[in-house]
């Protein structure tokens, strides 16, 4: 198996990134953020719970999103690896991450960090909040909460990985194409 994370702050490019990683290295896409929004067009009662906190900007509760991953890599045994997009997204998601794939015999083989200023962040949320008609875009004072929840609680689980020499930085600004060649040179360096 063989497993990435794709890691960055909201609006870096990892669901766009992650769609193309997908179809290219045949891996399974698991996205926190896209479970959580069919949660919620679905009118569960995780998603009726997991709405407030994401039209605040604020991170669902850890129990909820290990939950999720953890019956997502349940109901997925034949995959061949897994991509995981915007998970995790704390330390206890991360630790919580290794314990799951150490069960099924496997790990965590590459972590890749998008690099985006905050100013392109915001400008490309706007954008997509135009279109998307996602709560969570279209008001700049609840994607400035998004970005400062993911340097106080996110950006620390990239020094978790760190200390396993598997994360690589990557510039996320420029082309969508350039951004995915860059992202697929380091991956099939390590595959
Ligand atoms: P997510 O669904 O993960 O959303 P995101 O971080 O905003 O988006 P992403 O980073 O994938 O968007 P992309 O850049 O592709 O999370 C939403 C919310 O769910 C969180 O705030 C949180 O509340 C909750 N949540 C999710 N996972 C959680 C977890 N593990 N724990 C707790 N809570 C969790 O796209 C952005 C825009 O940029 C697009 O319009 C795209 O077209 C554009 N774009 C992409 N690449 C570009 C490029 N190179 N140039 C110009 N524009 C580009």
């Amino acid at each position: 198996m063989f497993n990435i994370v794709l890691f960055g702050p909201p609006g870096s490019g990892k669901g766009t990134q992650s769609e193309r990683l997908v179809l290219k290295y045949n891996l399974k896409h698991l996205s926190t953020g896209d479970i959580l929004r069919s949660e919620i067009a679905g009118q569960t009662p995780l998603g009726l719970e997991a709405k407030n906190f994401m039209d605040k900007g604020q991170l669902v509760p850890d129990e909820v999103v290990i939950g999720m991953i953890s019956f997502a890599l349940e109901k997925n045994p034949q995959a061949k690896g897994f991509l995981f997009d915007g998970f995790p997204r704390t330390d206890a998601q991360a630790e919580a991450l290794d314990k799951l794939l150490k069960l099924k015999q496997t790990e965590i083989a590459i972590v890749l960090s998008l690099l985006v200023s905050e100013e392109e962040l915001v400008q490309r949320l706007l954008k997509r909040g135009i279109t998307s008609g996602r709560s969570d875009d279209n008001n700049v004072d609840v994607i400035r909460t998004r970005i400062i929840e993911y340097h106080k609680k996110t950006s620390p689980v990239a020094e978790y990985y760190r200390k396993f020499n598997k994360v690589f930085d990557i510039s996320g600004e420029g082309s969508i194409d350039e951004i995915f060649e860059s992202l697929c040179a380091k991956i099939d360096e390590r595959i």
